[in-house]
């Protein structure tokens, strides 16, 4: 996809998805194209932008430049002031629209909010995703938590979701946050290191604050390194409640599953593809947006009926928790779309704001003290970002009407005539409080003594951490080990690495002996609790794998030299269009590569072996053709695309001569690879997928879809 036909794309998806937000936002939307001229901000014509004014002698002598010229000073006083403060957490991100609804009114059980009741409704959604350590400019990829932050442009107001791709999160209460964040950010002495969480003063914290135990386990999973924002879960975290029309209130946990299933990467891929395309997760959404390929998730709820709170061994309201599903299954409720890729970054993601405590009639808090300080943060945080009046920023106003006596403070951009108090004399006093859809605040008794202090539930940390070892397929839990060992390792304060490798005893005696073991901690000799030995399926991304092998969105790279064979590639190439996978053409330079004689067309490279790497591809394609197939033999870069890609478990597909090719570059005996020659069968062993020749039924390609993933 080149640059053109990225921006085509783009603008065809603008066109063609549409709601009621994207309607509200077109007040704001201007097309610079469409202007009759350059002008100034103040909309006078400008006739040259290429030079300040000057004082000059008519001839060549060039005199200072002069301040009158308010054109310049207008251009560079802008300028000067283009950026706002970045946000202090899940500061680099990636948004989008789309839509949300509900399949039936099955949870009207549970609530009266129309926007989880009602399946006429089609609810406009942006979502802006993240990471949580690294400032704008970090890299996709890095190791870390990833922010998934969903507002709902509701007819009864904006409701905001703001939750992670991880369902517990570090601390049991919002006091600790500035704790955690100052631990995990880089070190204040240096500012080092940036996007990771592989440094003294995170493991140290961490280390002395057991309760992040089980969060800490889920982002040295594979959960911390997604190979796409659309192939996450999504988690709202915090415990909220449902209300319903007879008045009953449920404890509620909300839920995004993929349609794409659960994938990540590599480790070896994320910190190489940090290097080689920091922006690898950012332009995956929209691409696969322009490429008409939605995101899509299934949105779920787990609810407790209030009074069966304390019936656990955990207390709902402790988010270092989960709800593990076999206690409290999950209802599917409706579909979350992401469909439509932004305008222009800084009004639409940048400027997007979020704030836990924007909910609506029929949705509650609960006693959870995370969300308790999260509902006084958020407001907070826009004002230093934002200003008072960021509610009114277009990509954060309601799609309903706003009335009330809320007035002035810098940017107002809203006019607002009538009065600005109430009571009032003018119109019986319009508006008026309602209780007609007014926001019910759920009656309930509150009564005890202030204490500082935790409850003995949560003061356990280490079942749920040892559940979600426990649940672990064994490559899930080698990665874990490899990710530990990488994280400390990073530590050179003895008393960091060794305290936490002895804190890893508490979840598992094998898992922190081999941590500590490679990274020179104290090695247990016992386990210091045992194993409860309880699993939960759903705590593994296995899980999620999709019933039947999807290749949708994937990218597929065809290496191909001068004398490939075309007839091959354009079939393969259709039969992946149609099972809407793109395919990217790797060549031996970025123009045209000719076929062999009479092997079809010649065909366009997109990129030259130089420019891409293997870790932007999900699987690797090389056709037939004896020349082409010694070319690549040749090129150093080129094994080594292939080696890399059999490395990080990649589907690779070869037909022919190009079988040759990787069996040269693999180099390794025990594959079984297809031999050259006239037998049309299909061989697939370890990923790597061979044949003599394109069969009709696109074998090939068949194969090729079950090996991308991980
Ligand atoms: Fe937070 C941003 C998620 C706890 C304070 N948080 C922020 C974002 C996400 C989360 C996804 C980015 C929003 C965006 O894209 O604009 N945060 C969470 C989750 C938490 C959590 C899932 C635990 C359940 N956060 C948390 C606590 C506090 C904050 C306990 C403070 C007491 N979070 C903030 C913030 C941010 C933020 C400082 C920075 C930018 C913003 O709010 O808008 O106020």
């Amino acid at each position: 996809m080149s640059a053109m036909t990225s921006s085509i794309k783009q603008a065809f998806s603008e066109m063609t998805s549409s709601n009621a937000k994207i309607a509200n936002l077109q007040r704001d939307t201007v097309d610079n194209k469409a202007g009759v001229g350059l002008t100034t901000d103040f909309g006078v014509k400008i006739s040259n932008t290429d030079n300040w004014l000057r004082a000059t002698d008519g001839k060549n002598h060039i005199g200072p430049a002069l301040l009158e010229d308010h054109h310049a000073r207008e251009k560079i006083h802008h300028f000067d002031h283009e950026r706002i403060p970045e946000r202090v957490v899940h500061a680099r991100g990636a948004g989008a629209h789309g839509y949300f609804k509900v399949f039936d009114d099955r949870a009207s059980k549970y609530t009266f909010a129309p926007v989880l009741t009602d399946p006429s409704r089609t609810t406009p959604v942006f979502t802006r995703f993240s990471t949580v350590q690294g400032s704008r400019g970090s890299a996709d990829t890095v190791r870390d938590v990833r922010g998934f932050a969903c507002k709902f442009y509701t007819l009864e107001g904006n409701w905001d979701v703001v939750g992670n791709d991880i369902p517990v999160f570090f601390i049991q209460d919002a006091i600790k946050f500035p704790d955690v964040i100052h631990a995990v950010k880089p070190e204040p002495h240096n500012e080092v290191p940036t996007g990771q969480s592989a440094h003294n003063n995170f493991w140290d914290f961490v280390g002395l604050q057991p309760e992040s135990a089980h969060m800490v386990m889920w982002t040295m999973s594979d959960r911390g390194i997604p190979r796409s924002y659309r192939m996450m879960q999504g988690f709202g975290v915090n415990t909220f409640t449902l209300i319903n029309a007879k008045g009953e209130r449920h404890f509620v946990k909300f839920h995004w599953i993929p349609e794409l299933g659960v994938h990540s990467l590599v480790w070896d891929e994320a910190l190489k593809i940090a290097g080689q395309d920091p922006d690898f997760h950012r332009k995956d959404l929209e691409e696969a947006i322009v490429n008409g390929c939605p995101a899509k998730w299934k949105f779920a709820i787990q609810t407790i009926p209030e009074g069966k709170e304390d019936t656990f061994d955990f207390d709902p309201l402790d988010a270092t928790k989960v709800w593990p599903e076999e206690l409290v299954p999950l209802e599917v409720i409706g579909e979350y779309v992401l469909d439509r890729t932004v305008s222009e970054y800084f009004p639409e993601v940048e400027q997007v704001a979020f704030c836990t405590s924007h909910i609506v009639p029929g949705i509650g808090f609960s006693d959870d003290p995370l969300l308790a300080g999260r509902n006084f943060s958020y407001f907070d945080t826009q004002i230093s970002r934002l200003g008072i009046n960021w509610e009114e920023i277009p990509i954060n106003r309601p799609v309903c009407p706003v009335m009330n006596h809320n007035r002035d403070g810098q940017k107002r951009h809203r006019i607002t005539k009538g009065p600005n108090y109430w009571p009032n004399r003018f119109d019986a006093g319009k508006p008026v409080p309602t209780n007609e859809g007014g926001f019910p605040d759920f009656p309930h008794v509150v009564e005890g003594i202030k204490q500082r202090v935790r409850t003995p539930k949560f003061q356990e940390h280490y079942n749920q951490a040892q559940l979600f070892w426990n649940s672990l397929a064994p490559h899930e839990q080698a990665h874990v080990i490899a990710a530990f060992s990488f994280e400390l390792s990073h530590c050179d304060d003895p008393i960091v690495y060794e305290s936490y490798t002895k804190l890893l005893n508490n979840i598992d005696f094998e898992l922190a002996r081999a941590v500590a073991t490679n990274v020179g901690g104290v090695v247990p000799e016992k386990p210091l609790r045992p194993n409860h030995g309880k699993k939960s399926a759903p705590l593994s991304q296995v899980h999620y794998a999709p019933s039947k092998p999807a290749i949708a969105s994937r990218r597929i790279a065809i290496l191909v030299a001068d004398g490939f064979n075309g007839t091959e590639v354009a079939a393969v190439r259709a039969a992946l269009a149609s099972a809407s996978a793109t395919t990217w053409i790797i060549g031996a330079r970025r123009g045209t590569i000719k076929p062999g004689e009479g092997l079809g067309d010649s065909i366009s490279a997109d990129h030259h072996f130089e420019g891409q790497r293997s870790t932007m591809f999900d699987a690797v394609f090389v056709p037939s053709g004896a020349e082409h197939a010694k070319a690549l033999a040749g090129n150093g870069r080129v094994v080594h695309w292939v080696r890399e890609a059999f490395g990080h478990c990649k589907a690779i597909g070869a037909i022919g001569e190009g079988v040759d090719f990787i069996r040269t570059a693999i180099g390794m005996s025990e594959l079984q690879l297809h031999a050259t020659g006239s037998s049309r069968n299909v061989v697939v062993s370890y990923g790597v997928v061979t044949a003599g020749s394109y069969t009709a039924g696109s074998a090939v390609v068949d194969a090729l879809t079950i090996g991308p993933g991980g």
